[in-house]
């Protein structure tokens, strides 16, 4: 009935609005899971030269970063991914065959910036490809099973291998537990303690989350996504500043020679001239 009523008013149609994801939408550095469990930022807020940084008119160019998940196989990896990005959960297991590829876009303090996520198999048969993903990876995910103790010793070994055969300055490092619904609040608490030594030793930053519940997976999305897009600005920033110094000196140095030169020329002629006179 509205619609004809609008038909018959020939009233405008109102203009298609889209809704942005707000969990894609960050304005703030998401907190840590735990200020203890970190290596990197425990402010409330992003860093003060981030935000100088965005404000400049020459904006920084960013490509979309390249994240791994790497671990066992039916640890929960897929299961995590699709939890943050189609919001869905299959309790069947389906492996993964060589490696999955998903895309998010978020939008961080104004400025677009993508996350390429790739989904590793974690059946040994495709260990020996798995290497050819890794490399240039930003932000490596090792990810262990909470219910299964024997999967965060091969989550080290994950790491440790996807280290190898990367070549991106210092990755940002996350492990994380999955399946945290499965466990009771003692098992949850004991396996806690034990990752956050395990975290520490690696230099990783330690979320436990769950892809059944939703538990913490959104929470970890953000931070990730946020710490990726604010190591990457800020790396930008520190080789655009070393190219202007190194520009600066370089016409330093040209103008102490133009000096010289000058100098040099005149005492010449100065003495060409005197030479002349007499
Ligand atoms: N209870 C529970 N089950 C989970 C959770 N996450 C994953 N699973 C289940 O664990 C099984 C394996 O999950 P996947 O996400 O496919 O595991 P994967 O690490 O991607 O496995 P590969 O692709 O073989 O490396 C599936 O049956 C999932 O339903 C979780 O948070 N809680
Ligand atoms: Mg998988």
């Amino acid at each position: 009935m509205p619609h004809l009523l609008r038909q018959n008013l020939l009233l405008p149609t109102p203009p298609t609005v889209t809704l942005h994801d707000p969990r894609t939408q960050l304005r703030r550095l998401p907190p840590a899971y735990s200020t203890a469990q970190t290596p990197y930022s425990r402010e409330k807020d992003f860093a003060p030269q981030l935000r100088y940084q965005l404000e400049l008119p020459r904006k920084p160019k960013l490509r979309p970063c390249k994240v791994i998940f790497v671990g066992d196989c039916a640890v929960g990896k897929t299961a995590m991914v699709n939890r943050f990005c189609y919001d869905k959960f299959q309790s069947n297991y389906k492996a993964t065959i060589g490696v999955d590829f998903e895309l998010e876009n978020f939008t961080i303090l104004g400025h677009n910036f993508s996350l390429e996520m790739w989904d590793t198999a974690g059946q040994e048969r495709f260990k020996c490809i798995a290497g050819a993903y890794y490399r240039n990876a930003s932000v490596i995910v090792a990810t262990y099973d909470m219910s299964k103790r024997e999967s965060l010793e091969s989550a080290k070994r994950w790491l440790s291998n996807a280290l190898n055969y990367n070549t991106a300055q210092q990755p940002l490092i996350f492990l994380v537990g999955t399946k945290a619904d499965l466990l009771t609040k003692e098992e949850f608490m004991r396996m806690e303690r034990v990752a956050g030594v395990a975290a520490s030793e690696l230099q990783a930053e330690y979320w436990s989350v769950s892809a059944r519940s939703g538990y913490k997976i959104t929470e970890f999305f953000q931070r990730l996504a946020a710490l990726a897009f604010e190591t990457i600005v800020l790396q930008q920033l520190k080789a655009l500043n070393a190219t202007t110094a190194a520009q600066q000196t370089a016409q330093t140095t040209e103008k102490s020679q133009t000096f010289d030169l000058r100098s040099y020329f005149g005492s010449r002629a100065g003495k060409q001239k005197s030479g002349c006179a007499c």
